[in-house]
């Protein structure tokens, strides 16, 4: 395995070898408690088995530190995950090639997984309770039955981007998690809408803005600290698109993706989105929790050259996402024996749809119009192709360019921030014509 999992830059299984309960530590993100030396329980077995892929029904058996077969196999199998990319295993960050994102609706297999902290220990579905309080007229506590019988229960395909998707691609080099391309999904969420919940809990004039708490905890281990708790203002969270979701792809909720129940807050950062959803709570100031104060989503509200130092002040919430499409066929790097060759993706832009997406063989020199769907619903990415045909042998990429129905178009350079957040440039492939 090549996964680097702690500062000195040990992989897991040096580390295990050499240090058991650090290890643990380190992969669990907490020491092993005095009473619970010898087996692991909660959260440890509960990543224990997601690394596994299944339950372990003799790990009472198991020595602290002890490190299963299976992992020695394949060290990062993550349970109903296929082919995603690990970038880091503490908190578990994890995104798909391009390639493997070809499907309109992602398959739960296929959604990347970005964690701030260590995944609850209890997600289970029965005994889950939601809080809505702060500025509402009735503060409510709603079980995942109540949600289904009291609300209209609603599907929709929606994308999910994380904010820093493409961070890897700044230079100078943004600190925090080296997103490629994938760190974005579109997967079905079955729920009820945030709107009508909010609307039922009555709202008050004064509330601007809500805030979100999930059932996470921070990897300092610290009692009652959140690893990220973010908010949108009211208007956006009446959007009749945000759902809390209690199903993914008409399944239960995937364990690493928010299970029991989660916000899908569309069109926004994927932080808008709070997995293990616990509280909504309607404050009268812009939201203050972690990750949403600093420059923590955050971008300057005017150009900046790369590198530049931008004072404090000048950083503002990132709101939509912009723009962006993906080519999803064929996979980056291919030789093709034939000179005609389908290429297809998706596009997607915020809170916008998409109004056309271009290709081009030459380096941008003259682009062609694909042909593009309309969303199955407003936040679904859309599906684009186009039929290439390349004069004679060689080397050519394929870059594709989204713009959406404001008339803005991706970038072909990437608009620098100190964060390395909404890097939405042009996707480029690469293919070899024989
Ligand atoms: N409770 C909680 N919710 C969270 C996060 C988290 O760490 N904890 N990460 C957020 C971020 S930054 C993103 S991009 C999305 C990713 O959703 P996914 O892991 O299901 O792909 O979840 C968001 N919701
Ligand atoms: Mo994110």
């Amino acid at each position: 395995m090549t996964k680097k999992t702690d500062d000195k830059g040990t992989d897991l299984f040096e580390l295990y070898a050499k240090d058991p309960e650090h290890a643990d530590e380190v992969v669990f993100g907490r020491k092993p408690h005095k009473d619970r030396r010898g087996f692991l329980k909660g959260a440890g077995l509960a990543s224990m088995g997601a690394l596994i892929g299944t339950a372990i029904p003799f790990h009472r058996n198991m020595p602290a530190g002890f490190v299963p077969e299976a992992l020695a196999a394949n060290p990062m199998k993550i349970t109903g995950k296929d082919g995603l990319t690990i970038l880091n295993d503490r908190p578990v960050n994890a995104e798909t090639p391009a390639h493997l994102l070809n499907d309109a609706v992602t398959p739960t297999s296929r959604h990347f997984i970005r964690n701030n902290g260590v995944v609850p220990e209890n997600m289970e579905a029965d005994s889950w309770k939601l809080r809505l309080d702060g500025l509402v007229n009735n503060p409510m506590t709603l079980s995942i039955a109540d949600l289904k019988s009291k609300f209209e229960v609603v599907t929709e395909q929606l994308v999910i981007e994380c904010g820093g998707n493409g961070r890897a691609a700044f230079n100078p080099p943004a600190r925090g998690n080296q997103w490629t391309l994938g760190a974005v999904a579109c997967s079905e969420w079955t729920g009820v809408r945030l709107a009508d919940v909010l609307k039922a809990a009555g709202v008050k004039q004064n509330a601007i803005y809500t805030a979100h708490e999930g059932a996470d905890t921070h990897l300092s281990g610290k009692e009652g600290k959140l690893p990220i708790s973010r908010g949108v203002p009211i208007d956006k969270a009446m959007n009749p698109h945000n759902l809390i979701a209690f199903a993914m792809n008409g399944k239960e909720i995937h364990p690493m993706n928010g299970a029991p129940l989660r916000l899908v807050v569309p069109g926004w950062p994927g932080s808008c989105s709070q997995k293990w959803l616990k509280r909504i709570w309607l404050r009268d100031i812009v939201h203050d929790g972690p990750k949403m104060t600093g420059t923590a989503y955050r971008v300057p509200q005017h150009p900046v050259a790369a590198g530049e130092k931008v004072p404090k002040d000048d950083f503002g919430i990132i709101e939509a996402m912009p723009v962006k499409s993906l080519i999803t066929t064929p996979q980056t790097g291919m030789t093709v024996a034939d000179k005609s060759m389908t290429v297809g993706g998706h596009a997607w832009a915020g809170d916008n749809a998409v109004a056309q997406v271009d290709v081009s063989i030459d380096f941008g020199a003259t682009w062609m119009k694909a042909d593009l769907n309309s969303p199955h619903n407003p936040y679904a990415w859309q599906q684009w192709s186009a039929d290439l045909k390349f004069p004679i042998a060689g080397y050519y990429e394929v870059w594709a360019r989204a713009t959406d129905d404001k008339g803005v178009s991706q970038p072909f350079a990437i608009a620098w921030n100190p964060k390395g957040y909404l890097n939405n440039s042009m996707h480029r492939i690469s293919v070899r014509v024989s």
